[in-house]
């Protein structure tokens, strides 16, 4: 094993990085390193086995339900439980918040947020899948947490991570102090250290957009998809076109190689499509950390007041010169006032 660092060496080696930590979050992030095995296993023969095709539920969001949906969720869900150190759960794939029950859980300090499966309907066509998650301190001291706890900035985050179920499995996370990618070596079911102190270039030639919603884009997207299209040789244009319809995996492309995915307000979603407590905020702390941006076309995410649990917001994210050319053709051709940050376009 030379040369190997597992995910659980290092999380342990960081630990150090936090004199305080008593090892809580530490077990946390094992937990969901575990569960992100279990996960992958059944991903990985999802095509084999009976456990594609609806589950016959809908969650919160009207979304038919995949059978991996539900099962990925149950799977992070007892994890948690069985690890003792989270109090509460946030799911895409639950109406409310999940108190956790456990007699060790009730008084546990962290709170997660997570999309169990994010791209799900792409599971039947054998396409990218992710697990996103987000960690925050409970901000009450006694008794059992609630909705006050979950709701909290992104900015509160003490941790955020994904995992992509691709042409490998990895692991990427952050606790603030950079981010770091860890592939799953099936061969020893640990995920290794592949990717240390990750960095999205600072600029790019990807943009990733469902072009399929142009019509009622606000101007300002119009205005950055028609500059991408625009022959300049010494601008690198046109860029290059590139949507996979799974954000975990149109992110993870454009950490390693640069580039920008927006969705922004259509008129299918007026305020957004994505969430902000378990997709937008971790995606937007992991890019941030990367040295990318990510905002609502106006406010930083990570600086959004959430009022609710699957509350959605419009997102810019990635290689922070392009994100801010879209800001700029955003304040320029779609201006909104601050208070309004959410995406929600005036004089439209
Ligand atoms: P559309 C998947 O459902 C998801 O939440 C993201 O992973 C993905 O980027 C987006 O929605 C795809 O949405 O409307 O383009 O199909």
């Amino acid at each position: 094993m030379s040369g190997i660092k597992t995910l659980g060496q290092f999380i342990i080696e960081k630990q150090l990085d936090f004199p305080y930590a008593k090892g809580e979050l530490s077990r946390l992030l094992r937990d969901i390193g575990i569960a992100s095995k279990i996960v992958n296993r059944e991903v990985n023969k999802a095509g084999l086995v009976d456990i594609l095709g609806d589950a016959g539920t809908t969650n919160i969001q009207g979304e038919g339900q995949k059978k991996l949906d539900v099962y990925a969720n149950e799977q992070f869900i007892a994890a948690l439980t069985s690890g003792g150190e989270c109090c509460i759960v946030a799911t895409e794939e639950e109406d409310d918040f999940v108190p956790i029950d456990s007699p060790v859980s009730k008084n546990a300090k962290y709170i997660v947020c997570i999309d169990p499966l994010d791209g799900s309907s792409n599971i039947d066509c054998n396409v990218a899948v992710g697990t996103i998650f987000s960690i925050y301190r409970r901000k009450s001291v006694e008794g059992n947490a609630t909705l006050t706890d979950v709701l909290q900035k992104g900015t509160q985050q003490v941790a955020a991570g994904y995992v992509i179920y691709g042409s490998s499995t990895m692991l990427v996370y952050t606790t603030g102090k950079g981010v770091n990618g860890f592939t799953l070596d099936p061969s020893i079911g640990e995920f290794c250290l592949s990717h240390p102190n990750m960095k999205i270039p600072e600029d790019g030639t990807i943009y990733s957009i469902n072009e399929g919603n142009y019509v009622h884009f606000p101007d300002g997207v119009k205005k950055y998809i028609k500059y991408a299209q625009v022959e300049d040789l010494s601008t690198k244009r046109p860029y290059t076109s590139r949507y996979i319809g799974s954000m975990v995996a149109d992110i993870h492309r454009n950490l390693i190689k640069g580039g920008i995915y927006m969705y922004p307000t259509t008129a299918a979603s007026p305020n957004g499509k994505l969430r902000l407590l378990y997709e937008c905020n971790p995606m937007a702390f992991i890019i941030e950390q990367a040295g990318g941006i990510a905002s609502d076309g106006l406010n930083r995410i990570l600086d959004i007041e959430p009022t609710e649990l699957h509350q959605r917001t419009s997102i810019f994210i990635g290689s922070a010169k392009m994100v801010k050319m879209a800001e700029a053709l955003m304040a320029e051709h779609s201006p909104v006032t601050p208070l309004q940050g959410q995406g929600v376009v005036i004089g439209e």
